[in-house]
């Protein structure tokens, strides 16, 4: 490709006259925002270990009242953006959040989509639109967009989760905002019940259920034992995956990012293609070696990281005897829908 004209070539006058009309040439900037072949990145693949955040989050519970912190979170920010950006990704927001014995998360709902990916301790739960459910460790929450969601504390641990949203991304389209609310008062019916069974839907008088998102809760222990099961049942497959999905559509779980998780068989090594999508990784159970581009991440249990977009993931259990866990969440969603998609 043939360079193309520079700024600095136009006359200062020439140049004056356009800012005072608002106006810009294009080709100055154009290879900027439209390079050759690969985009332009600032997603830097990263890796948080839990057991340096973990001291940092407990202090921050005191240090810093409920009170005082509405969501007590230490946000998982991508140098390559700029911590003060706090995103992991172009449109992906991580945080590691701590809730004391007692305490209590306000209700609120906001535009942007969250889910809870539960990392230690017993007796936390959360309220989704009135749906009070259970936090146990490897539980995903979905807290979808609109609903009204509050945290409480019933136990006598520290419980901490990591929050995947897609902040960065509503934020950026000038459409993040939320509204304050009052205890919720909890309905019976819980999702995690109602879809017990894969392929089995509730249809009370023959009518399926109108809900948006019918499942909020997916327990661990089912994802954990469908893995199991799928790895049993198909020695020959190299992946063991599954996905987060809306159990009445079949649809993803969210609109936006996508969630899966990943059985790694005792010493297996696993290559994941190059997507167009950012990735997060975070150890459910076991240890396993990470390498994209020109870095190698020791994951341990509860360790998070992510990677940029167009790369290659290999990864690897660190242990020949035992399987481990990864719980993945990316943009899939949102670049299908956008069309730009790509596997390469
Ligand atoms: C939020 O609502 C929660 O409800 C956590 O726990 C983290 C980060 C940004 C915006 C909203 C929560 C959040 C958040």
């Amino acid at each position: 490709m043939e360079d193309l004209g520079r700024l600095e070539d136009l006359p200062q006058s020439y140049r004056d006259a356009l800012s005072a009309l608002n106006l810009v040439p294009l080709w100055p900037s154009l290879r900027s925002v439209l390079p050759p072949k690969v985009p332009a990145r600032k997603t830097q693949a990263t890796h948080w270990p839990y057991a340096s955040v973990r001291p940092l989050l407990m202090q921050a519970g005191e240090l810093t009242p409920m009170e005082k912190a509405e969501r007590r979170v230490l946000v998982l920010a991508n140098p390559g953006h700029g911590l003060e950006k706090m995103q992991a990704s172009a449109a992906m927001y991580l945080g590691m959040q701590l809730l004391l014995p007692g305490e209590w998360a306000p209700s609120h709902r906001h535009t942007p989509n969250a889910v809870r990916m539960v990392v230690e301790g017993e007796g936390a739960w959360t309220t989704v639109d009135g749906e009070k459910c259970p936090m146990e460790r490897g539980d995903l929450i979905l807290t979808p967009t609109g609903l009204w969601h509050e945290h409480g504390h019933d136990g006598d641990e520290a419980v901490v989760w990591l929050d995947v949203l897609d902040l960065p991304l509503v934020y950026y389209m000038e459409a993040s905002y939320v509204l304050p609310g009052e205890r919720q008062a909890t309905q019976p019916g819980r999702g995690d019940r109602a879809y017990a069974r894969g392929g089995l839907l509730p249809t009370p008088v023959f009518e399926r259920s109108s809900k948006a998102y019918p499942m909020l809760r997916y327990p661990w222990a089912n994802a954990r034992e469908a893995l199991q099961s799928l790895a049993a049942d198909r020695p020959d497959l190299e992946a063991v995956q599954i996905t987060y999905a809306n159990p009445e559509t079949g649809e993803d779980a969210e609109n936006i990012l996508g969630f899966c998780a990943l059985m790694l068989r005792p010493g297996q090594t696993l290559s994941l293609p190059a997507r167009s999508v950012a990735q997060v990784f975070h150890v459910i159970e076991g240890g396993v070696s990470l390498a994209v581009e020109q870095h190698a991440f020791e994951l341990q249990v509860a360790d998070t990281a992510c990677t940029p977009g167009y790369t290659a993931v290999v990864l690897r259990n660190a242990s020949a005897d035992e399987a481990a866990f990864v719980f993945m969440a990316d943009e899939a969603p949102l670049h299908r829908k956008l069309g730009v998609y790509e596997l390469r």
